[in-house]
Formats: C-alpha cells, structure tokens, sequence
C-alpha cells in the first residue's frame, strides 16, 4: 500500500468515525461536533477567526461544522502515519477531547460525549483494518457522510421543537403597531423591522443551546443585599417595549450583521434597584449557559444614564432560540458582543477583578460603541429613465440620526429624505433619487449623528475597536 492510498484510506475511515459518533449523539438529543465548534471558536488564534469571519460573512457557523469536519478527517490520516504503538493511544486521546469537548459545549451534551468516545472506537478499530481499496474507501467515506447527513436531520428537528416549545411561551409584548416612516416600499428595501428569521445571528455556538422555561430563572447575585430569582413571568410583568438596532462589531460596511427590532425587556435599572449593589460592586455581569461571559461598568446602568434592559422578546414573540431563548441583555447603542449575554442565567454583580470572556480573545476591556453607519440597499434605474432610485437604512444609537448624505463619483455630498424615526436608538430609513448620465458610477452613503459625529472613509477592520469606511455600490447607467 503507497503511502497516498494510505492517507486517503486514513481519512475515509475519519469521516465514518465522525459520522458514527455524530449520529449516536443526534439520535440521542445531542451533538459532538457542537462541541468540536465550540473548541475552535475559543482557541483559534483571533487572528484567524477574524479571517475566517470576513470570509465566511454570515456563513461562518457553516464554515466552522466544515472546519470541524475537515479537522476530524485530518486528524485520522495523521494517526495512520504514527508508528502502530501509538495508534491506540492517540485514539483514547482524541475521544477524551472529543468527549470532553462536548461536555464543556453550550448543552453540556453527554450524548455528545458517547459520541466522541463511539468515533474513537470507530476510528481505532478502522484504522487497524483500513480500507485497501478504492471501494472500500469509498464505503467508509460515503457511510460517514450519510451519517452525517442524517444526524444533522436529527439534530434540526430537535431544534426546531425546542423553537415551537419557546415560541409557547408568548407572546411578549404589548402589539402597538409599528408606524409607517413615510419611506415608500421598494424592492430590496430593508423593512423597518428585521422579523426574527431574517436578524442576523453571532455567537460563539454552533447551534444554540436549548433551554427549558419552565425550570429556567434568572439569578442576581454576587455583590449585593438581595439575591433574587426571577421567571419569566415574573420578568414579563416588568416589562416594556422598545425600538433599537443591534449591530455586531464584525459589521463592516454594507454587510447584514445588524437589524432593527422591537424589543421587549425590563430596565436594568429596575432590577438593580430591586437588588441593592454593594458599594464595592463596579462591574455587571451577564453569565450565560454557553459559559460566556460579558461585563459592562455598573455604574451609567444603575443610573440610567446606558439604558439596558433584560429582554425576553423581540417583535411581539419571545426570543427565538438562536436570539438568546429565554432571556438576554441588551444595552442599545453598543455592539453586540457588548451589549450582553444571549442564553442568560445570571446577573452577577462583581468587583474589577471579573474577566471576561473577550478580553482573554485579546479585544479592549471597555464596551465599544457603535459607530454610525450608512447602508445602500437598493440603487435601482427607473425603468425608461436615467433616474436611479437609491435607499437604504443608517443608524447612530443612541443618539439617533439626523442627516445621512450620497455622493456620485466622490463629488459633492448630497442630502436625502429620511424617514421619519421610530426611535433614536432604532435604525432610519432614507431615500432618494438621482439622474445619472450614461457610463459607470459609484454611490457612497454616510449618515451624521445627532451628536454631530459625522461617518469617517477610513477603512478599518472590525479588530480590534469596530470596522470603518463608506458602504460603495458601483451600478451602470
Ligand atoms: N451567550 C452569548 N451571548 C452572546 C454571544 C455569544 O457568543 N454567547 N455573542 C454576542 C455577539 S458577538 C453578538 S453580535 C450578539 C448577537 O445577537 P444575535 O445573534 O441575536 O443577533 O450576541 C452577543 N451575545
Ligand atoms: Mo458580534
């Protein structure tokens, strides 16, 4: 046997070892590859997460279950080239993590780690008697991908009857209709609100935990008077409506890692008030059942002066599992990863010795705020005309905004209409409409802010403070 019929035997058998373990643990309610995900997601240098991220755009959670599997399979063709005495070894450790990788994912999947230990077994006794042939490999690979396939049906029923479950829940809020902004419908307009299906969804999970509401509480602990425990609908006798847009830092111009909703939550300040801080408590933090971790300075949240709220819906419904089902923190204005926890079990009140999770991942310590953005959605020609229609939407939370601007070919800014606002901390919509003489051209938005921060052309990437630049279409007139 060359040593290529070797390698490809090798990682033939790799991918059956991945596809037996991964159905075990779907036809038992869990997964093992979740936890492999998760794995990458906290120790891949940032470095190469951020290069993944502005590759994938909003395909990384795909892109990270192709990584694992790859990794999988590359892990089996590297064990068949050690020398024999250490197969089984290596084996036994790649179950150990594989298991203990579950163990320590956002569902604490015991399935997931039978899972690991199965794919181990699979992969000892494989690689003993590995495939020789062409048929063979194929066997084993196309079996390994069949299970695959199948595990990854299993595992989306299961999620969507946990969706259904949390869905049941609700609804969740008062059902004031949203107002009209007087932005007229066009083509590929964004809508003012984002529903739940179509709002953008980051987190280092691949797939989000399930949790059941009925056995769910919120905990507020830690440096306090009062410990509290709270259900949901403790929470939703508190809570109130608002409008806002969240925006993840990985946001870069003209992408969709941001929407516009209308939340459902109670005032942080309320909650606090109810848990009376110690005087030596400095920070909030928010702890989730994915073992993440974001803090914010406790004191502009007692104030109010950073109004956050403890949100349980989002646009009339409670939060759908992938947005944090049950319970999340949202402080509008800054960005997601933040602005809170999704998945939330705690409120933690702690003193400047807590770290959080994405300081160890080498971002600042002090929450970043959101810088004002402009997006082109459509740049449209009128049918029989050189007029182009072009809208979008531009944000600037808190504050709101107060005048967004286009320029053809970096001439001269010129105002559009906007529509009129929901609420500051929410997105507004613009348009407008501009002739343009035959030949090619680019459009550029900016938006200024109320507070009279207008938006930089620097271009920057999101690591580590926030991306920069000016969202540019280019359309043929
Ligand atoms: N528990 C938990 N909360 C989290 C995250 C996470 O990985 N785990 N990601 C944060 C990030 S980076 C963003 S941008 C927002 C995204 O919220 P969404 O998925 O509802 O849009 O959630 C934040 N909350
Ligand atoms: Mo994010």
């Amino acid at each position: 046997m060359n040593k290529r019929q070797r390698l490809l035997g090798a990682a033939a058998v790799g991918l059956g070892a991945l596809g037996a373990g991964e159905l075990l643990a779907a036809a038992r309610g869990g997964s093992m590859l979740d936890g492999l995900g998760r794995l990458g997601a906290d120790y891949v240098p940032v470095q190469v997460v951020e290069t993944m991220v502005a590759r994938a755009g909003e395909h990384d959670k795909e892109m990270t279950r192709l990584g694992v599997a790859l990794g999988g399979v590359t892990a089996a063709a590297v064990m068949a080239r050690l020398p024999r005495r250490l197969r089984t070894p290596a084996a036994a450790a790649f179950g150990a993590g594989t298991a203990a990788a579950a163990l320590r994912s956002a569902n604490r999947s015991v399935p997931g780690a039978l899972g690991g230990i199965a794919a181990a077994a699979v992969l000892r006794a494989g690689l003993r008697r590995q495939p020789t042939g062409p048929v063979r490999e194929l066997l084993w690979a196309a079996a390994g991908t069949g299970m695959l396939a199948a595990a990854e049906v299993l595992v989306r029923r299961d999620d969507l009857r946990h969706s259904e479950r949390a869905r049941r829940v609700g609804p969740m809020g008062a059902h004031v209709p949203v107002p009209e902004d007087g932005i007229g419908t066009e083509p590929g307009l964004s809508p003012l609100i984002t529903a739940a299906s179509k709002f953008y969804v980051a987190d280092v999970n691949s797939r989000p935990p399930r949790i059941d509401p009925t056995r769910w509480r919120l905990s507020i602990g830690g440096l306090v008077a009062h410990d509290l425990r709270l259900s949901l609908a403790d929470l939703a006798e508190q809570a109130v409506e608002f409008d806002a847009v969240m925006v993840c830092v990985h946001n870069t111009v003209g992408s969709g890692r941001c929407g516009n909703a209308r939340w459902f939550g109670v005032p942080l300040t309320a909650l606090l008030d109810h848990a009376v801080p110690d005087s030596t408590a400095t920070r909030l933090v928010t702890r989730a059942v994915d073992g993440y971790t974001i803090s914010l300075p406790l004191e502009p949240l007692r104030t109010g002066e950073w109004p956050g709220y403890l949100v349980i819906g989002m646009n009339g419904e409670p939060l759908p599992p992938e947005h944090g089902f049950p319970a999340r923190v949202f402080v509008p204005g800054i960005y997601g990863q933040y602005s809170g926890a999704k998945w939330l079990t705690e409120l933690e009140l702690a003193d400047d010795s807590h770290v959080d999770y994405w300081w160890k991942r080498g971002w600042p310590a002090e929450p970043l705020w959101v810088r004002p953005q402009a997006r082109i959605d459509v740049a449209t020609a009128r049918s029989g005309s050189s007029k182009f229609t072009v809208a979008g939407v531009a944000w600037a939370p808190p504050r709101g905004v107060s005048a967004v601007d286009i320029r053809i070919d970096e001439t001269d800014w010129l105002p559009v209409e906007l529509g009129s606002e929901m609420a500051p901390a929410a997105w507004r919509r613009w348009s407008t409409v501009v002739d343009l003489p035959p030949g090619i051209h680019t459009i550029q938005a900016r938006v200024t802010s109320r507070s009279g921060e207008v938006q930089d052309a620097g271009e920057r990437p999101p690591f580590p403070l926030g991306p920069g630049g000016l969202h540019t279409v280019t359309v043929t007139a």
